[in-house]
């Protein structure tokens, strides 16, 4: 019995911190839903695929640039904005108000 509380306890903690990661990222993405309600962020935005697992979320161009402006726990989006991750020719802030992915230059 005892070990059966104990292997449940270690399952909630478990969830529990899984799931606090997966909030704090829906957070951002949020975020960046009410800053620009046209763009169509979602994990593939700023990750290599399209649900990254934890422990395996590899970020594409713009996510690597939202990590360098990330600073005491705030995106400077102001910087983040003036930005073309992607190389395209297309600022990050005209691809988001667009709905076009800023981390992927074949969208824009
Ligand atoms: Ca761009």
């Amino acid at each position: 019995m005892k070990r059966n509380s104990l292997a449940s306890l270690a399952l909630v903690a478990a969830i529990t911190l899984v799931a606090g990661a997966a909030f704090a990222t829906m957070d951002l993405q949020k975020e960046f839903l009410a800053k620009y309600p046209d763009s169509k962020m979602k994990c593939g935005s700023c990750h290599t695929k399209a649900m990254p697992k934890k422990g395996d979320a590899e970020v594409n161009k713009f996510g690597a640039d939202m990590n360098k402006v990330k600073k005491d726990g705030k995106y400077d989006f102001a910087s983040l904005d003036k930005m073309d991750s992607d190389g395209d020719g297309v600022s990050n802030a005209d691809e988001l108000k667009k709905g076009t992915n800023p981390g992927d230059p074949a969208s824009k």
